[in-house]
């Protein structure tokens, strides 16, 4: 009996959730439970950690979980290197659920760092106005860069303040839109953006507004991710548990 964990997390794994839901197969979605109100899903959805690699197995176990799909955001890193992990040591079936990576086009004026503190390293120099468009859990490492004008875009009101000196917050869950992200952007006369390369089209809106008004974006590569099986795709997603399902593993 095919019982699915979806990792859950982003429109992709939404959208996974409602394909296994429409057929009928059992499958729970897992948020770590970052944000106060989850999309609600299709299927059951559980909320917190699993605690670590011995905990998700402990999970996989007793929930006799057949298939995991890691369907995180690719900044999830610790979380499907955990996921991968387990799988190995449960001796299930895993496979990662990812988008490609975003390209700069025809337009595009990106600078590519490798990391959140290359990042914040880069915005050494004169005051800017930038729109740090990368959630909550890194504004910190920008209060080494304090003399910029900050615009930050976060899913939750913060229960205290950010501690930049110049910042302005606005509190908003994607999907974005090209025509939100350009009346945003310019009403707070942005002159940099800075985003994860978390590509997907939930948070693409930004770069799109960024071409169309000739802003520089400083693009931060993804982390590395485990070497497991992958695909971009729903679809093969749903063939990967029917097959798996009919070898009976
Ligand atoms: C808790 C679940 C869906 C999934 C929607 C996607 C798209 C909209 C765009 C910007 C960039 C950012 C952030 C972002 C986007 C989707 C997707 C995506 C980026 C929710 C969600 C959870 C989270 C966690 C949250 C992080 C933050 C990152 C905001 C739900 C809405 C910046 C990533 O306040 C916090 O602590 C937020 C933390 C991790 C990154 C960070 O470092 O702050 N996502 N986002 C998931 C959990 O608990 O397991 O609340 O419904 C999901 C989505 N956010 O089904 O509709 O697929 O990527 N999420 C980034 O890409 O840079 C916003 O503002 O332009
Ligand atoms: P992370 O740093 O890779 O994971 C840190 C810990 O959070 C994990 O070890 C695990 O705790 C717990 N965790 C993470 N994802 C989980 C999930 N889906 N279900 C249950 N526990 C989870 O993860 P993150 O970057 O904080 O991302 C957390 C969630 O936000 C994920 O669902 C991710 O898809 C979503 N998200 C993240 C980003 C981003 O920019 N990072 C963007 C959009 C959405 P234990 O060790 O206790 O098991």
């Amino acid at each position: 009996m095919t019982n699915i964990l979806i990792l859950g997390g982003t429109t992709e794994a939404s959208a996974l959730a409602t394909a296994v839901a429409q057929r009928g197969m059992r499958a729970v979605l897992s948020y770590a439970g970052r944000t106060e109100h989850p999309r609600a899903q299709p299927v059951p959805w559980r909320i917190g950690g699993f605690g670590g690699v011995e905990g998700l197995v402990h999970h996989l176990r007793q929930e006799r979980v057949t298939h995991l799909v890691d369907a995180t955001h690719p900044f999830a890193a610790t979380m499907s290197r955990h996921a991968a992990q387990a799988a190995r040591i449960a001796g299930i079936n895993h496979i990662m659920l990812t988008r490609p990576p975003w390209e700069a086009g025809p337009g595009d004026r990106w600078t590519h760092v490798p990391d959140i503190p290359a990042a914040v390293a880069a915005l050494d120099g004169e005051p800017r106005r930038v729109m740090l468009a990368l959630g909550r859990m890194h504004v910190d490492a920008f209060a080494d860069q304090p003399q910029h004008d900050y615009l930050m875009r976060f899913v939750d009101a913060p229960d205290i303040a950010p501690s930049l000196p110049n910042h302005r917050l606005v509190v908003d869950r994607g999907p974005f839109t090209l025509a939100g992200d350009l009346a945003l952007m310019r009403q707070h006369r942005v002159e940099l953006v800075i985003a994860k390369n978390a590509g997907g089209t939930g948070a693409r809106a930004k770069l799109d507004a960024a071409r169309a008004l000739g802003i520089a974006v400083l693009m931060i590569d993804r982390p590395p991710l485990p070497d497991a099986q992958t695909t971009h795709s729903v679809t093969d997603v749903i063939d990967w548990l029917d097959h798996s399902a009919q070898r009976g593993v």
